[in-house]
């Protein structure tokens, strides 16, 4: 029998259950779901309340982490549990046999990038908007901050010289890598007001593909899933 977290119940037990906020890391798994047209209930879990760390939040993900996934009526016949955004985008990827292509090279290529994503985008710029814009008035040091600006910046310009020479991050279509990286780079100019310190418009193949990305239905529709308001 699959588990649900009594504090969040499912309106259907045979769907797909997303625990999540809106956050760029949030947001990745809301996109993919709406991309691959999959049922699911979506529960907000609000991390400015601690209810990641909730006793029952934490059997979906040990490490207390938003977003999780569970889907009851995983592939085997048995309940599949999921933290960890790269991991929960492969396995809708495979349930599907969407957005991941299956020829060995194009597929390592997309799960190459995605890994580059879960690995250095999204906790370099996060440290980014943190020292830039959420803990802007904790610290007069300037090393974190220019640290991660300097970070930052050359990890788009390693994803320009990509797109530069490959319409999408993975190769030629659009993939779970470009999900995993578009709302990263999207808060950059959004939420963190930081196009003008990183200079994003000089990223002309960055914009190109971010303009195409986010003017996805389905991108549209998935980045505000568990959105506060
Ligand atoms: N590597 C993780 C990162 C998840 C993550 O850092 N989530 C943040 C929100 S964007 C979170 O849950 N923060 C709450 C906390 O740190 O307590 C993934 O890709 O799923």
């Amino acid at each position: 029998m699959p588990w649900f977290p009594p504090r969040w119940p499912p309106s259907d037990s045979d769907r797909i259950q997303l625990y999540s906020l809106a956050t760029p890391n949030g947001q990745k798994v809301g996109i993919a779901l709406e991309e691959l047209s999959l049922k699911y209930d979506a529960h907000l879990i609000d991390i400015g309340n601690d209810e990641q760390s909730d006793d029952e939040y934490l059997k979906l993900s040990p490490n207390g982490k938003i977003p999780t996934l569970s889907d009851p009526n995983g592939p085997d016949g048995e309940q599949v549990l999921l933290m960890e955004t790269g991991a929960i985008l492969m396995y809708l990827a495979d349930k599907t046999g969407r957005l991941l292509p299956t020829t060995t090279n194009a597929r390592q290529q997309v799960i190459q990038w995605l890994f580059f994503q879960v690995a250095h985008v999204g906790p370099m710029f996060g440290q980014f908007g943190h020292f830039f814009k959420f803990a802007r008035d904790k610290t007069k040091d300037s090393y974190a901050l220019n640290r991660y600006l300097l970070e930052s910046h050359r990890l788009l310009d390693v994803l320009d010289e990509r797109l530069e020479e490959h319409e999408y991050i993975g190769g030629d279509s659009y993939s779970i890598a470009d999900i995993a990286t578009a709302p990263w780079v999207d808060v950059l100019g959004g939420l963190y007001a930081a196009g003008e310190t990183l200079k994003l418009d000089e990223f002309e193949h960055i914009q190109r593909w971010l303009q195409t990305v986010t003017d996805r239905p389905a991108y549209q529709r998935g980045r505000k899933v568990c959105a506060r308001d």
